[in-house]
């Protein structure tokens, strides 16, 4: 009976070790489960950026990580990085007290590679998409600071640089004293104007020009100066002075057009106003005695007279009115 058994133990060794029964059993590939984070609304985030933000108002889609057993309940800020290079990653929270910093390799916070409640620094990574999370049980204003080992190569090529071909921009035309209209007679009004070439190519003003009812041919304008006396920078105020001593209300009102020129001898284009003239309130035209001295005295003498005349009358009227008056004869007539 012993040597049967025996036999049997013998057997049964020899089947398990040509069935392979008793072989080690590979080792199973780890299935990483599904995770709830979502990442519709993350941020692409660069190396070396600091960004600033706020949980509150965000969704709690994941809460439990793989690389920790903290229940995160709280809205999560997700942000994708493109790591082009192989580098390591760091992260740092500036500002935000309760989160916590995951990094993970794919959109699913059972892929997490590390974390910190403050910075981290990962080991060296291979160019892919990371997934940078902020999470916690708060919601929370945060600012945090992404920086990569090495610098993104840059690119060699040196940029050309495009010629400046537009013209300025030519804003705000108006008189000095903004207003829109001038009596009869004056001799010459200010006028002023922006000229801004920031947007338009970035070059200094060069000029400026006006034209009056029709603008004429680029540069056959009459001139205008910087208003602070020097034209050297992307843009200036400009002013001058037109005549206006023979302007008529009959032909106003007088259409002005300014533009301005940069040093790449562009023009740019016009912007324009009215000037409307009207009656001088005095009912005579300043513009006549003015230039012509024998008119002038001629309507000095005319004025005194009727000033004069108004006196007399106005005294006369009270000689009748008063007997005080009377007693002072000189200016009563019998
Ligand atoms: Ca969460
Ligand atoms: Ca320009
Ligand atoms: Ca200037």
């Amino acid at each position: 009976m012993r040597i049967l058994n025996f036999m049997f133990l013998v057997i049964s060794y020899w089947m398990m070790c040509t069935t392979g029964m008793a072989a080690e059993a590979p080792t199973p590939t780890p299935v990483i489960p599904p995770g709830y984070l979502n990442c519709t609304g993350a941020i692409y985030a660069h190396c070396g950026d600091i960004i600033t933000g706020d949980t509150g108002g965000l969704e709690n889609n994941a809460e439990n990580y793989s690389c920790n057993a903290l229940t995160e309940n709280g809205p999560e800020q997700v942000f994708i990085l493109n790591l082009t290079y192989q580098s390591r990653i760091s992260c740092t929270i500036l500002d935000g007290t309760f989160l916590n910093i995951y990094l993970l390799k794919a959109c699913n916070e059972n892929t997490c590679i590390i974390w910190n409640t403050d910075s981290f620094t990962s080991e060296v990574l291979e160019p892919a998409l990371y997934y940078i999370v902020l999470d916690s049980w708060i919601s929370e204003s945060y600012q945090i600071q992404i920086e990569c080992d090495y610098d993104e190569p840059q690119p060699t090529a040196t940029p050309v640089k495009t010629p400046d071909i537009q013209g300025p921009m030519a804003s705000a035309c108006s008189m000095d004293n903004h207003e829109n209209y001038i009596e009869e007679g004056r001799q010459s009004v200010g006028i002023t104007a922006w000229i801004d070439d920031t947007l338009n190519g970035n070059s200094i003003i060069a000029s400026a020009e006006y034209f009056i009812d029709v603008p004429g041919a680029c540069g056959s304008g009459e001139l205008l100066h910087a208003a602070d006396g020097v034209f050297d920078s992307q843009s200036e105020w400009i002013s001058g002075a037109i005549n206006t001593s023979t302007w008529v209300p009959e032909n106003s009102p007088y259409h002005i057009y300014i533009h301005g020129i940069d040093v790449n001898n562009s023009w740019g284009d016009f912007c324009a106003f009215d000037i409307e003239v009207k009656p001088s309130s005095t009912g005579i035209p300043l513009s006549v005695p003015v230039n012509n001295p024998v008119l002038k005295l001629f309507l000095i003498i005319i004025m005194t007279g009727f000033l004069i005349f108004q006196s007399f009358h106005i005294a006369q009227y009270n000689c009748k009115q008063s007997k005080i008056f009377k007693n002072f004869g000189i200016l009563c007539f019998k």
